[in-house]
């Protein structure tokens, strides 16, 4: 047992040192950056796979080198670029570049870093799935938060249970009567296991025809999916957490948010699981647009500036009363205007 547990950390480290030593190996002179056009190659399309720190992985899109990454800084005058992001870039070497322009973004999916400047994660995805697991424990105020993005930004959302492997009849009711709701709902809920195979042959379908970005808390088995996702065939596959179980907190092995092409057809993008509940830019009123199922009760109620709490003739709450709506459902809508206040 104890020899097991050595080796699973040993595992862990040597994915931190590798990623690590990756990131040294793409080190690129930043002021580069400012290079002077004139002794760059041609402009050409790209595509933003992976950015972390300063430096930009950008895949060609041009015919003659398509395929190929680049190792590249951008003009200080671009707004802060991310993966999935269409661009403009002319080479300054065999393997690195400047880019020099942003090409329009279909969405944009951010989050708030600790200084709550919105951070962006993922540009010009369709689909956002929610990943959840028996273990970690999967939060409905942390699904409903990631639906109300995805409904804000127009996303097809789809929820993900991993790991099912590890479903207990006894343990997991709670969690397969939160599914239940969310299938009552209308929202696509996909049962997949990356240890089993479970599913994945459905999900890879369900998603041939999307950018779809994996999100979700920590352990929860986003990177094995996209590996699952993408076969056996393959070389270079996400780095996986080393606690089988995933029951340790705080284990953070995807640290950026990369892009993956699947064989085929459809794009697959792997975040890091997120660390603390933040907060985005939403007005109370979008809040309640990404609870779609309050929809047919708004403006029913008796008060126009009803707020659903204690007031006389609330359609939203005689809407829970008669099971309509779901009372957990109504209390994650509470919490949630309560962070935006906070
Ligand atoms: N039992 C079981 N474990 C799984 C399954 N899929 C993934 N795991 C395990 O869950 C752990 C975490 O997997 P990752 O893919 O690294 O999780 P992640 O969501 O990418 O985590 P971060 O990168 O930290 O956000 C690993 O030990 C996996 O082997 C599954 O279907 N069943
Ligand atoms: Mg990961
Ligand atoms: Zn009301």
């Amino acid at each position: 047992m104890a020899k097991r547990r050595l080796s699973q950390q040993q595992r862990t480290r040597i994915t931190r040192n590798q990623a690590d030593r990756q990131n040294r190996l793409h080190d690129v002179n930043p002021r580069k950056a400012e290079t002077n056009p004139d002794e760059l190659g041609p402009e050409q399309p790209g595509l933003v796979i992976c950015h972390y720190g300063q430096q930009l992985e950008i895949e060609s899109t041009a015919p003659e080198t398509e395929g190929r990454i680049y190792r590249c800084y951008q003009r200080t005058n671009l707004p802060a670029l991310a993966t999935g992001d269409r661009v403009i870039w002319q080479a300054d070497g065999d393997a690195s570049g400047i880019v020099v322009a942003l090409q329009p973004r279909t969405s944009l999916m951010a989050r708030p870093n600790q200084q709550a400047n919105l951070r962006p994660i993922a540009a010009n995805v369709t689909a956002v799935a929610i990943t959840i697991a028996p273990q970690p424990q999967a939060f409905a105020n942390l699904i409903d938060r990631y639906l109300v993005m995805s409904e804000h930004l127009g996303l097809r959302p789809l929820l993900v249970l991993n790991k099912t492997d590890m479903l207990e009849a006894g343990r997991d009711a709670e969690l397969e009567m939160m599914l239940a709701n969310y299938t009552r709902i209308g929202y696509p809920v996909l049962r997949v296991s990356t240890h089993s195979g479970e599913g994945i042959a459905h999900l890879k379908e369900f998603l041939s025809t999307q950018t779809v970005v994996f999100v979700g808390q920590s352990g929860v088995g986003k990177s094995s999916l996209v590996n699952a996702l993408r076969g056996s065939l393959v070389t270079d596959n996400a780095a996986v957490g080393g606690m089988s179980t995933g029951q340790e907190k705080g284990t953070h092995t995807t640290t950026a948010a990369r892009l993956y092409h699947m064989p085929g057809s459809g794009d697959l993008v792997d975040s890091p699981g997120i660390r603390e509940f933040g907060l985005w830019n939403l007005e109370p009123q979008m809040v309640f647009d990404g609870f779609v199922e309050f929809g047919p009760y708004q403006g029913r109620c008796r008060f126009r500036d009803c707020k659903h709490l204690q007031e006389p003739a609330c359609a939203l709450r005689l809407a829970v009363e008669e099971g309509h709506i779901s009372p957990a459902r109504l209390a994650s809508y509470f919490f949630l205007l309560a962070t935006l206040n906070s």
